[in-house]
């Protein structure tokens, strides 16, 4: 990008995303809910990312963020937001900079380092009450290098590293409720496809100080194996089966913001990935079907109980 066409993008007076979405796939769903939260957030950010696709936003020494960007290791994303939170507090202690140019400081970060290799720092971070925004689109594996699983994989999805015939053999992490025992200032789930739900967690998130959580559940048409024109309506369905509960934490309660009623059947959900092809031909595997609903109904049961 020119010096020329850079200062045009930078002086317009949206907060939208510039440009972005030019290294991405079509139909991202993380780039989806970014697009979406950015717009409630607002220029006045510092990105902190730990490295995965949205890492390919940036361009050194161009972003389409009209705020700062800083990018960091797989694991080291809360670091760094401590560094850049501690900077700008002894700016504004040491009167450099006013209450009005303070920056919020947002940690964005895929899933195979917020529930894996990230989780650590993470914690850590919670326990000394950073005062931080911890964004994590989930596309429910390494999305960057070639979907191999991560520790927020969904039972029997295919991946690169899970190719038999099952399947992902292992169970997805509930981050969220990892979260919540950490008694953090907030914590919710949002998706693209639901985006009144997710301005008004936005919105919330930025009204609180301390460690706060969005976690949005990416539809990932290249590692999922599906139609990129498709995300929405998936995004849609992953909410309508209830494979993916909109709720949030605060001070201590658990809220869902969205109950599914009637509930859709998973199938619907899983029937047009192709990481769930195996599960419907060449022979439907229902006692696998099956496991996948009862999970889902059992969630649904203990939130109706
Ligand atoms: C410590 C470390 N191990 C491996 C890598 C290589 N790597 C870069 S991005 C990536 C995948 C990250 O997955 P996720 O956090 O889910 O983000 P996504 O790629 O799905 O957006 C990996 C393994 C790395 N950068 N650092
Ligand atoms: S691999 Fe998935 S998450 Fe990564 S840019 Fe492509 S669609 Fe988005
Ligand atoms: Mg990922």
């Amino acid at each position: 990008m020119s010096e020329t066409a850079f200062k045009r993008m930078r002086d317009l007076p949206s907060t939208h995303l510039l440009g972005a979405g030019t290294a991405m796939c079509a139909g991202c769903g993380g780039l989806q809910a970014l697009h979406q939260i950015y717009d409630v957030l607002g220029p006045k950010t510092v990105f902190v990312n730990a490295a995965g696709c949205m890492t390919l936003l940036s361009v050194y020494p161009f972003t389409p963020f009209r705020g700062s960007w800083l990018y960091t290791a797989m694991a080291s994303a809360p670091a760094g937001a401590q560094g850049v939170r501690d900077a700008l507090d002894v700016l504004r202690q040491s009167g450099r900079m006013s209450a009005e140019e303070d920056l919020d400081v947002v940690v964005l970060t895929g899933d195979g380092a917020a529930y894996g290799m990230g989780l650590s720092a993470t914690s850590g971070a919670i326990d000394r009450g950073l005062d931080f925004l911890y964004l994590c689109y989930d596309n429910e594996g390494y999305g960057n290098t070639g979907q191999q699983y991560s520790q927020a994989t969904p039972h029997a999805a295919r991946t690169a590293t899970s190719r038999g015939a099952q399947g992902f053999p292992g169970y997805k992490k509930d981050l969220f409720a990892i979260w919540a025992a950490h008694r953090p200032a907030y914590a919710a789930t949002v998706i693209g496809a639901e985006p009144l739900d997710l301005a008004r967690k936005v919105e919330k998130a930025m009204s609180l100080k301390g460690p706060r959580l969005l976690i949005a559940l990416a539809p990932c048409p290249t590692g999922w194996d599906y139609d990129p024109k498709e995300s929405a309506a998936l995004g849609r369905l992953a909410v309508r089966t209830g494979v993916w509960p909109l709720k949030e934490y605060v001070d201590g309660t658990v809220t869902h913001t969205k109950v599914p009623h009637p509930r859709l059947p998973v199938e619907q959900y899983l029937e047009p990935q192709g990481r769930f092809a195996h599960l419907f031909a060449p022979a439907r595997a229902e006692s696998l079907l099956a496991e996948i609903q009862t999970r889902v109904d059992r969630y649904w049961q203990d939130v109706e109980a």
